[in-house]
C-alpha cells in the first residue's frame, strides 16, 4: 500500500481527534524513521520526547524481548522480580524514597492528585472535599476528565462538561501569584518545569526555588508534572534541577520507556504516597514484569550513553544555529537542551506550513499553537546530524 491508501484508512475507520502531517511512518532508528515511499526522515519531535534514547534502540528492544518471553503480567494481585528492582534504580537516580508506576502520563497526574487530596485530609487536616491544587494556565498535563477540568485551553476543555472542581488557576511563572492563591485548604502545587505544549515557555530565573520556598511555609506539596522535560530532555535528569529544586512528587513517563511501551510513575521524596493504603489506588497494568524490565534498560541507556549530557551540548549547538537563522520572521528562539522551540511573528502564516516545508525537506517536527515550531530530537542525535538538521530549517527558514 502508499501513503495515500494508508491515509485513506485512517481517515475512514479512525476518529478524527488528530490532524497528522501526511507522512506514513513504517521503520525507525536513532533520529532516522522510514516512511512507506522508502523516504527518510529526521524525526524532530521523538514522540513528544517519549523516545529520547532513539527508536528502536536495539538495548531496549533486547530487554523487551527477552523479559516478554518469561513474563510480562501478573498483575499486582502478586508479586514480580522486576518492580522492586525498579523501584530500586528509580529511587538511586533521582534521589526519591518511594515510586508508584502507572501507565500513561495522565495517570501519573491523576494518582498525583488523588495523594495529595488524600494527604491534605489525613496530614495536614483539611476539612474533607475541600482540599485545593493550584495549577499554571496554558498547563497541559493530560486529557482526562480530572485533568481537562483544569486546563485552559478551550479546545481540550469544551464541550467535556462537568468538570471536577477543586482547582485554582494561576500565571506560569509568577509566584506572587502563586502565594495570593493559597488558602488554608490549599494542598499542593502543580507545575510543568518548562512549559511544553503552551509553547516551551521558560520562567524566569528563581521562579522554582521561589515555588518551592512557598510550599515550604504553607505546608503544600510540590508536584512537577516532568513527564515531558524529565529524563534527560532539558540537558538534566529532571528539569528541576536547573534551579536545584527538589519537588516533593515527581512525574515521568513518555522516555521512562524509551518509547517502547507506556511506563510513568510518580517519585516520592516526602510521605505523600504513604497515604495511600491496600485497595486505594492501582491499575492492571501499572508495575506490570514488562514494563519494568524496559524503563530499567531506558533508564540504563540514558545513563551509559551519557544522553543528558549530550542533550546539554546538542543543545546548545541546536540553539546556536537555530539564532543564525536570518529571517525576520523569527520571533524568538528558546530552549532548554533538546527542548526548543522557534516562535514566529504572526504575520508569518502560521508554523504548520512550515512544519510542512521540513518534512518535503526530510525533517519531522510539530508547530504548537499557530506560532510556534518545536525542535525536540531523540537526546542520542550527533553533532552531524545536528548540523544536518539545521541546514534543512535554514533552507525552509531563511528567508
Ligand atoms: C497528545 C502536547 C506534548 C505532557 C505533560 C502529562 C502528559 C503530557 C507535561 C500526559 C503529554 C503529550 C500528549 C500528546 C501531545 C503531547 C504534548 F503537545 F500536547 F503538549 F508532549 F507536548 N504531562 N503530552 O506533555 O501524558 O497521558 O499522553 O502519556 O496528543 O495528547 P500521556
Amino acid at each position: 500500500m502508499r501513503t495515500d491508501e494508508f491515509i485513506l484508512l485512517e481517515e475512514e475507520y479512525g476518529a478524527h481527534n488528530y490532524k497528522p502531517l501526511d507522512v506514513v511512518i513504517e521503520r525507525g532508528r536513532g533520529v532516522w524513521v522510514w516512511d512507506v515511499e522508502g523516504r527518510k526522515y529526521m524525526d524532530c519531535l521523538s514522540a513528544y520526547s517519549a523516545v529520547n534514547q532513539g527508536h528502536c534502540h536495539p538495548r531496549i528492544l533486547a530487554a523487551m524481548a527477552e523479559q516478554a518471553r518469561r513474563l510480562t503480567l501478573t498483575s499486582r494481585a502478586f508479586r514480580n522480580d522486576q518492580l522492586g528492582v525498579l523501584y530500586k534504580e528509580l529511587c538511586d537516580l533521582t534521589n526519591s524514597h518511594k515510586v508508584l508506576p502507572m501507565n500513561s502520563g495522565a495517570e501519573a497526574v491523576e494518582t498525583a492528585i488523588k495523594a495529595v487530596r488524600k494527604w491534605g485530609y489525613q496530614v495536614k487536616g483539611v476539612p474533607e472535599d475541600r482540599a485545593e491544587i493550584v495549577v499554571c494556565r496554558n498547563n497541559f498535563h493530560g486529557r482526562t476528565i480530572a485533568v481537562i477540568s483544569f486546563s485552559t485551553d478551550p479546545v481540550s476543555r469544551a464541550g467535556f462538561g462537568p468538570f471536577t472542581p477543586g482547582f485554582t488557576v494561576v500565571d506560569f511563572g509568577d509566584a506572587a501569584a502563586l502565594e495570593a492563591a493559597v488558602t488554608e485548604n490549599t494542598v499542593a502545587f502543580l507545575v510543568e518545569p518548562i512549559q511544553g505544549e503552551a509553547g516551551v515557555i521558560i520562567p524566569p530565573d528563581g521562579y522554582l526555588r521561589q515555588v518551592r520556598r512557598i510550599c515550604d511555609e504553607h505546608d503544600m506539596v510540590l508536584i512537577c508534572d516532568e513527564i515531558q522535560t524529565g529524563l534527560g530532555r532539558t540537558g538534566k535528569l529532571l528539569a528541576e534541577e536547573h534551579e536545584g529544586v527538589e519537588a516533593d512528587l515527581t512525574l515521568i513517563g513518555k522516555a521512562l520507556s524509551g518509547g517502547f511501551y507506556p511506563v510513568s510513575a510518580v517519585l516520592s521524596n516526602t510521605e505523600v504516597l504513604g497515604v495511600l493504603k491496600p485497595g486505594e489506588h492501582g491499575s492492571t497494568f501499572g508495575g506490570n514484569p514488562l514494563a519494568c524490565a524496559v524503563a530499567r534498560a531506558a533508564l540504563a541507556v540514558l545513563r551509559e550513553e551519557d544522553l543528558i549530557r549530550n542533550a546539554e551540548v546538542m543543545g546548545e549547538r541546536f540553539m546556536d544555529g537555530l539564532k543564525r537563522i536570518d529571517n525576520p520572521m523569527i520571533r524568538e528562539v528558546r530552549g532548554r537542551g533538546l527542548l526548543i522551540g522557534v516562535e514566529l511573528h504572526p504575520e508569518a502564516g502560521g508554523a504548520r506550513g512550515y512544519c510542512e516545508r521540513l518534512k518535503d525537506a526530510g525533517l519531522l517536527c510539530k508547530e504548537t499553537h499557530e506560532t510556534i515550531i518545536r525542535f525536540a530530537p531523540p537526546l542520542v542525535i550527533t553533532g552531524q546530524e545536528v548540523d544536518w538538521a539545521l541546514e534543512r530549517i535554514a533552507s525552509v527558514l531563511g528567508g
